[in-house]
């Protein structure tokens, strides 16, 4: 007799439950688990319709836990079909006696926590309550077929099929008129099935999908050779990757190359017959529009080769969205198929159905009678397991009246409210956008991990702060803002079932990164939770410290580079390496006109480079100062930011050059500003610009020069300035900030960089000068209103933050711009880190602000 109090309740005994079961066992906590089909296997026990297959390869998707299982098991394709998948899961829990701790044909209907007992209530289908410490929801992502959502659908009296129930007999279409209904993957994968049977066959498409031949046989010999060479290396390398494969990281932009060449390139791709390798053939397909065109060319001219009738051709070329923001297809035959004299595509958004009858289907003016209709109308996706089960945590909340608006979860694991809760492959964790079989493992571990924790230090309950759950949907959503998935009408999206919040369900900062930050909360002391037992309390609120996506993996790109460090080089080698790496950079947007000359400064000629606005002038002008920590750098070596801000503002920007240390230590780099700025003032009539809206700007060291001269311009009764925007600047050389030892390393400006700046640049003495540290200024009333804009991850972040707090306190007009997982230099790498246009369009219309009567 099973016992009805247990340490943990998982439901489902998909790969999800069976592991977690195992690992249970394996660490002595009692469990049940709880499966309401009649065997193991998950996914693969309901989907069995013909042609289901995995679309992640067999070197991919199965366990890594049990490595005997690689000795005792052959897969016999590149891709499992469904009945080879579930054989396996059925093998694994006869090998692992799992059947021994499953309850089949048993549902949850009811959960609900008890704050007095910490513990949960299970209801069951089959009447028992079960009490357990711990909950787990280990129930698929794609486990809930939704409402086909059509008129009249009850009325049919021929066949009915949905492919999400297939039955386990399989079914017979010879000779029959058959619909299908739907053209997502289950569709694609079952119907040249279904028409090689079939008498007649009519596809009822609503979007057309992108779809690639699996060119399945055997395993792919680079994957093989690699497993058989270190299996170890390359699983680690599927946990730390972007999607849960081991694929080469793409280093080219769509836009950098010819289309033949980006034609051959994804030629190449489309030859291997794996998912995910379209879209990583560019950098830039997942964020890019254009660069996403050229791929969705490529698709669809794959189209156009094998569909005969250009009419069905087109029908079935996806226009209105981005590739991969749909969940693309893999297939056998399904082109082809439509060249088949039986099968007839009807385009449902030209020819609405309007209802099923009783014999049929009536669409556009037609009237047509099947035999039976088959729905592949897809999955309440991701929410829909979990909100199904009436699950009641803390104060009587619903998980689904907690998630009216989107699920809100700390690291798609948990959620505030509902303590010693734990989904596997819940939203907001990369689950759907991954390798399932390598998120799964990593979810179960992370729980397996932190019961033994708890247990080992006298904790009863976990559960997420109402502050790392906000954090995490901030960073979420952060990650989706700077894809294209959010224009595209997906079940990604909640679109596909009415009424249901739209979000990015997924996370989509990538497996390996997303495995990071799980680890660290864990490791750094359950950062993001509260645990309490035995009269104990642990609340560790964060902040989970999250950067933007891009910024981390232009990180990683770097750290993969060995770069030398600045410091280890002489000021000339390192002006040598900026100008290479600059040369390597996305140009930025053009402008009206860029014009290059020289202004006299009392040292000697100096050179500005002007950027016009493509408007009319007389335009505003902004005297720019550029980064480099007034030892790299010139005139033009902030050329796309200059552009972008030009662009963005419509605005005049003068970017103006000033002698460098060591050559030319303190104060000549601020002697020189001071001349620019003066000599723009004279001058800004015959430069096009008007004389009555003068701002100026600079990021870093050049951040510093324009705080400066915006003080001098106050005491030296002139130029008037109407504003100055500070990124990211340098404004106290005299002592070192928290900042300094939060992000003194790993983020490219380090505090060794920083400090061998300072040397070059000025003595301990000068440091303290107002001129070298405008934050030390006695007064700072009467100066121009501040843009300051900090970086979350930089060293400088906090004498930035000074310098905004000290300007206000003084009564100026200061805009504080916190750039939220931003390092010293991303915000400037234009086009190339889509996170920081947003932060560009807040300096853009700052820049505006200025200069607005
Ligand atoms: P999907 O990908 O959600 O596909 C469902 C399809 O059904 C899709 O083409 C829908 O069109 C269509 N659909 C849904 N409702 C309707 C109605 N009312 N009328 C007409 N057409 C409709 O589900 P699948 O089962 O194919 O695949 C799910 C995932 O399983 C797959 O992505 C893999 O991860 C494995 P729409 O696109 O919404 O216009």
């Amino acid at each position: 007799m099973a016992k009805s109090d247990v340490d943990v309740v998982v439901v489902g005994a998909g790969f999800a439950g069976m592991y977690l079961l195992h690992e249970l066992r394996k660490n002595g906590f009692s469990s049940r688990v709880l499966e309401a089909g009649d065997d193991v296997g998950g996914t693969w026990y309901w989907n069995r319709y013909p042609g289901a297959r995995c679309d992640i390869g067999t070197t991919d998707y199965q366990y890594t836990w049990d490595p005997e299982l690689h000795e005792q098991w052959q897969w016999s394709e590149k891709h499992a079909a469904q009945p080879e998948i579930l054989r396996y899961a059925q093998f694994v829990a006869k090998k692992h006696d799992l059947y021994s701790g499953i309850d089949f044909e048993v549902r949850v209907e009811k959960a609900a926590w008890n704050d007095e007992t910490k513990q949960w209530s299970v209801h069951t289908s089959t009447g028992e309550t079960i009490t357990c410490r711990h909950y787990v929801m280990a129930t698929g992502c794609l486990s809930v077929p939704k409402d086909p959502d059509i008129e009249g659908t009850d009325r049919f009296t021929g066949d009915v099929y949905v492919t999400g129930r297939w039955p386990h007999e399989g079914v017979d279409f010879t000779g029959k008129r058959v619909a299908v209904i739907g053209t997502g993957s289950s569709a694609i994968q079952s119907m040249p099935h279904i028409a090689a049977q079939a008498k007649e066959m009519v596809v009822f498409q609503r979007t057309p999908n992108f779809s690639m031949p699996a060119f399945n046989g055997p395993p792919p010999q680079d994957r093989l050779d690699r497993l058989a060479t270190d299996r170890a290396a390359y699983e680690a390398e599927a946990r730390m990757s972007p999607t849960g494969v081991p694929m080469p990281m793409a280093t080219v932009s769509a836009l950098a190359v010819s289309r033949d060449e980006a034609f051959a390139m994804l030629e190449k791709s489309w030859q291997r017959g794996e998912l995910l390798t379209i879209g990583g053939t560019f950098t830039d397909v997942g964020i890019n529009r254009a660069a996403n065109d050229v791929v969705c060319e490529f698709m669809r001219s794959k189209i156009r080769e094998v569909v005969k009738d250009p009419e069905v051709a087109e029908t079935l070329s996806p226009r209105d969205f981005a590739y991969s923001t749909k969940r693309p297809c893999m297939d056998t035959n399904y082109y082809e198929m439509f060249n088949l004299p039986h099968v007839r595509l009807v385009d449902i958004r030209k020819h609405k159905i309007k209802s099923v009858t009783e014999t049929g289907i009536d669409f556009g003016d037609e009237s047509k009678e099947f035999d039976a209709i088959v729905y592949a109308t897809g999955f309440d996706a991701m929410t829909g397991a979990l909100v199904n089960v009436d699950i009641t945590g803390k104060n009587g909340i619903t998980l689904k009246k907690k998630w009216e608006s989107g699920p809100l979860t700390y690291l798609g694991l948990t959620t505030v409210g509902f303590p010693n809760f734990y989904m596997i492959t819940g939203p907001g964790s990369p689950s759907v956008l991954s390798n399932m079989m390598v998120s799964i493992e990593q979810h179960v571990e992370w729980i397996r991990d932190a019961l033994v924790d708890m247990r080992a230090k006298g904790f009863d309950t976990i559960e997420p702060t109402p502050e790392a759950e906000e954090d995490w949907r901030v960073h979420c959503t952060d990650c989706a803002d700077i894809t294209l998935f959010q224009d595209t009408n997906s079940w990604y999206m909640g679109a596909n079932v009415p009424g249901k919040p739209r979000v990015l369900f997924p996370y989509i900062g990538g497996v390996g990164r997303y495995r990071r930050i799980c680890t660290e909360a864990q490791q750094r002391g359950f950062l993001g939770f509260e645990l309490q037992g035995n009269g104990k309390r642990q609340l560790n609120p964060g902040p989970v410290r999250l950067m933007q996506p891009d910024v981390e993996m232009m990180l990683d790109v770097m750290a993969t580079l060995e770069l030398p460090p600045i410091e280890a080089m002489s000021p000339a080698e390192a002006r040598g390496f900026m100008d290479a790496s600059a040369a390597m950079r996305a140009p930025g947007p053009d402008v009206g006109e860029i014009v290059d000359g020289t202004f006299p400064a009392a040292a000697g000629d100096l050179e500005y480079r002007i950027y016009r606005p493509a408007s009319a002038g007389p335009h505003p002008i902004v005297v720019y100062y550029h980064g480099g920590g007034w030892v790299l750098g010139s005139h033009t070596s902030d050329d796309p930011l200059c552009r972008d801000l030009c662009k963005r503002a419509d605005v005049m920007i003068i970017s103006v050059n000033y002698r460098h240390a060591p050559e030319a230590r303190f104060p000549a780099a601020v002697d020189d500003a001071w001349d620019a700025l003066a000599w723009v003032a004279d001058n800004a009539e015959q430069l096009g610009g008007d004389a009555n809206r003068i701002a100026v700007a600079g990021w870093s060291a050049g951040g510093n020069l324009a705080a400066v001269v915006a003080q001098m311009a106050r005491d030296n009764a002139g130029p008037k300035l109407r504003g100055q925007l500070l990124l990211t600047p340098v404004t106290d050389g005299s002592r070192q900030s928290a900042s300094y030892t939060e992000n003194g390393e790993g983020y490219v400006l380090t505090k060794n960089v920083m400090e061998w700046f300072w040397n070059h640049y000025a003595s301990a003495e000068d440091r303290k000068h107002v001129k070298a540290s405008p934050l030390l200024a006695e007064s700072l009333a009467n100066l121009p209103p501040a843009m300051i804009v900090t970086g979350q991850f930089d060293p400088l972040r906090d004498e930035g933050n000074a310098y905004a707090r000290a300007l206000a306190d003084a009564g100026v007009d200061v805009k504080r711009i916190q750039a939220r997982g931003h390092i010293h230099t991303s915000i400037t790498m234009v086009d190339m880190l889509p996170s920081g246009q947003s932060i560009r369009a807040k300096m853009a219309s700052g820049l505006r602000g200025f200069f607005a009567d």
